[in-house]
């Protein structure tokens, strides 16, 4: 949102307020006033207009706009009503030098996973991702997978959801997948150019319309009601925001909120699968498994939680 458009919306937020006195205090022509008043209309925003003046009545439910309201990160948004893939747009935007920018979509038509799998993302999801390029070794990259954990798992907990978090990237209620994250990236060894982490949120969307081998769950189902799609997500992103600043402390609050330690796990890697108990995380994101033979420190893998034995 434009800077003066910003202003008048915090002003009618304040108001009622005339379009003179508005006109005056920021420095602009009636006129602009008036169009600005109707660009805000048409993103959504209740303008009621009275004998006093302009006044803000209501934010709209989600959108561009209404995330970048009032919201308390320094990230620009960019809405999509539906759009292949958020990840896919940010990638571009990365290509064309940008940087802390969140693409945000209702829908994806081509949502995606890990390994190449689909993500399924119907209208009423929260899909985002968030575009930036942290002062880091390419190595560390794996700790911003874990905050965006983190942050989902507080903003979750914080709407009455009781969010867990499986290694390394699937936030879940009991074990049924509320959340998945693909963390993207390019740079060299000693230098992270940009990073793209995914996070595709099930919000207000019906569980029985997702894959069903995943056992998925979604806010609404858990909550029984919708959830307020624009402040979760400000939640997310304000969370992350906090987080990434301070890589060093990602891991402890991965650790609160873990389900995978202390479980019986089996973990797929590119060299065999690795059966044990999870004992520990390392930073920047890697899993320790007590196996028959040995410690084993995993840094990539797809996660299974066994029964115990
Ligand atoms: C993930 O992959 O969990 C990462 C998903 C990342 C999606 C976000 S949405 C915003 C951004 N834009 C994108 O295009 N992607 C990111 P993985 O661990 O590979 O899990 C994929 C598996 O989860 C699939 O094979 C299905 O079994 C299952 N699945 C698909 N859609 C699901 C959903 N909405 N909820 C729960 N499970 C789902």
């Amino acid at each position: 949102m434009n800077e003066t458009r910003h202003r008048v919306l915090e002003a009618l937020a304040d108001g009622p307020v005339s379009g003179p006195a508005l006109a005056e205090a920021l420095g602009v022509s009636r006129a602009a006033v008036w169009k600005h008043v109707e660009g805000l209309r048409e993103s959504g925003f209740d303008v009621e207009s009275g004998d006093d003046g302009y006044r803000l009545a209501s934010v709209p439910e989600f959108g561009g706009a209404a995330v970048a309201y009032e919201l308390g990160a320094p990230f620009e948004v960019e809405y999509h009503d539906s759009i292949p893939s958020t990840n896919a747009r940010a990638r571009d935007l990365a290509a064309e030098g940008a940087t802390d920018v969140v693409v945000l979509a209702d829908e994806q038509t081509g949502g995606r996973g890990r390994l190449d799998r689909a993500w399924s993302s119907p209208s009423g999801g929260i899909w985002l991702s968030l575009l930036f390029r942290p002062d880091a070794p390419m190595a560390h990259a794996p700790v911003f997978t874990l905050a965006a954990a983190v942050a989902v798992t507080r903003a979750a907990r914080g709407a009455g959801v009781d969010a867990t978090i499986k290694w390394p990237n699937d936030v879940l209620v009991d074990d049924r997948k509320l959340v998945g994250i693909l963390t993207e990236m390019e740079g060299e060894a000693d230098r992270v150019s940009w990073v793209v982490v995914g996070i595709g949120i099930n919000a207000n969307v019906d569980p029985a319309a997702l894959p069903s081998d995943a056992d998925p769950t979604s806010l609404e189902a858990e909550r029984g009601s919708p959830v307020d799609r624009r402040s979760f997500t400000q939640r997310v992103l304000e969370e992350f925001d906090a987080l990434r600043q301070s890589p060093e402390t990602v891991v402890d609050a991965w650790r609160e909120y873990a389900t995978t330690l202390g479980r019986r796990v089996g973990v797929e890697t590119p060299s065999g699968t690795v059966e044990g108990e999870a004992v520990d995380i390392e930073f920047p994101g890697a899993l320790v498994v007590e196996t028959d033979t040995g410690r084993v420190t995993i840094t990539a893998g797809d996660c299974d939680h066994l029964r115990p034995v």
